[in-house]
């Protein structure tokens, strides 16, 4: 192979191994997002899931979002994790105490915040991919896309009422977790100020027994402090005012807020076509046009990269990370600050880098202090990431750069193994393997 790797697939047999990852991690009800460290179902990563499983077996897939939103909670929010009755992953409903929030859903055990607004997208994906298939299949994914609008519409208004206090127009999340970058560098300022009372019940970490390199994950103090916002939003019954008011976490998102942008006009398309309610459809156009607004005003004067805002200190986060692309996203920006966007994604500080394996941008900036390979969220590449920037490209008409992503993309998964995350410089996964979501989106790339 030429990479030091110890294999590379050809397409056919990359698509049959992602297949059999998909399958392989389907409990039945539910597709865990993988198979041991995460033996439950996942906000984001479900709605990745769905646009994999569409080009596979499409009931499947429309199964995998309605077991989703009947987890939605009856405020709007759609959790972000729905549990199985597995026990291998901590914290568990039991820590997140769930159960008695007023606003929780019947009938299953869910935690209590939420995850980036893909799943219009998804939902638009699966609709695409369903129209270049048999009329029947057509009109199952129309009919789906029909009954699951309303549901779509009630999450992002609850993301507008209860998640974007202040003027910012930013949608705000009250724990790292919220925005799938657990550990991001973005999060490293606010998170100083979460102090761990002496109140933090005992715990044990299950994830570092699972992955063999404990180095790859979230340190101990990382977790002190996620348990303890946990514990925060416990005292506080799930009441989301009065956790937007006193949480001591409380950030403003870019990265969520322009796909929350991109999401509400997918939103608008799909309510537009069948016929939904001109009220709703107003409300998305206003809360898209808000969102990008938000967006393109966080862009820093100088590198124009977008920027996350402390919403308890009340300033901007500088952190030379992969969120501060998200005005390609969602658009918006002014023409002069997205081409230098552009020109610094090519750049070696981004994807140029010469000694990047594939040319998918990583979490951070491999030229940042602090860059860390091997670790989470701070330095490597996360395959649904550059799938995102990738659909986004599509989008925008951008057909040679989403061309270029999906090669890179395809480059550092052939390995076959479906990393959660890559080592940038030599390919290697890391932290789980057979991730459903990996597999999801090398299935998308690969049709
Ligand atoms: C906490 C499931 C999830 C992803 C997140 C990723 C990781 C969980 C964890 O795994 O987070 O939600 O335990 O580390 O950061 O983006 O949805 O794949």
């Amino acid at each position: 192979p030429g990479d030091g790797r110890p294999v590379r697939y050809a397409r056919a047999a990359l698509a049959a191994r992602a297949a059999r990852v998909l399958r392989d991690n389907d409990t039945g009800s539910v597709i865990t997002a993988a198979p041991r460290l995460y033996p439950h179902m996942w906000s984001w990563d479900a709605a990745f899931i769905s646009i994999g499983l569409a080009r596979l077996d499409l009931p499947r897939a429309v199964t995998e979002l309605e077991t989703l939103f009947k987890a939605q909670w009856r405020n709007g929010m759609v959790p972000h994790i729905v549990f199985t009755d597995d026990d291998a992953y901590f914290p568990g409903p039991d820590r997140w105490g769930t159960d008695s929030a007023v606003d929780g859903p019947h009938g299953v055990r869910t935690s209590g915040i939420c995850q980036p607004p893909v799943h219009a997208i998804a939902v638009q994906r699966m609709l695409e991919i369903a129209r270049t298939s048999s009329p029947e299949e057509r009109g199952d994914a129309e009919r789906f896309a029909r009954s699951i609008w309303p549901a779509l519409y009630s999450w992002h208004r609850w993301l507008v009422e209860y998640r974007t206090p202040g003027s910012s127009g930013l949608v705000a999340i009250v724990h790292g977790w919220e925005s799938g970058m657990d550990n991001s560098p973005r999060w490293d300022v606010p998170y100083a100020a979460v102090n761990p009372g002496d109140e933090l019940p005992p715990y044990v970490r299950k994830d570092v027994r699972i992955v063999g390199d404990p180095s790859e994950r979230p340190t101990d103090k990382e977790y002190d402090r996620y348990l303890w916002l946990i514990e925060e939003m416990r005292r506080a019954g799930y009441d989301q005012r009065e956790i937007v008011r006193t949480s001591s976490f409380l950030v403003g998102d870019v990265f969520i807020t322009a796909l929350f942008a991109v999401s509400c006009d997918v939103l608008v398309e799909l309510g537009t076509e069948f016929g939904m309610p001109a009220d709703r459809l107003a409300d998305l156009a206003e809360w898209a046009a808000r969102a990008r607004a938000a967006v393109a005003g966080s862009c820093h004067s100088v590198s124009g990269m977008a920027r996350d805002r402390d919403l308890r200190a009340n300033r901007w986060l500088d952190t030379q990370t992969i969120a501060g692309f998200s005005p390609l996203l969602c658009g918006g920006a002014p023409d002069e600050v997205q081409l230098r966007l552009l020109s610094l994604l090519d750049s070696d500080r981004w994807c140029g880098h010469p000694d990047l394996l594939a040319p998918v941008p990583p979490s951070v900036s491999p030229m940042r202090p602090g860059f860390t390979p091997r670790q989470y969220w701070r330095g490597p590449q996360w395959p649904v990431v550059n799938w995102l920037f990738g659909w986004a490209f599509e989008r925008r008409g951008w057909y040679e750069r989403a061309r270029e992503l999906r090669a890179a993309g395809l480059r550092l998964t052939d390995d076959g193994a479906f990393g959660e995350y890559y080592e940038p410089f030599t390919g290697e996964p890391l932290g789980s393997t057979d991730q459903s979501w990996t597999a999801a989106v090398v299935l998308d790339w690969l049709c």
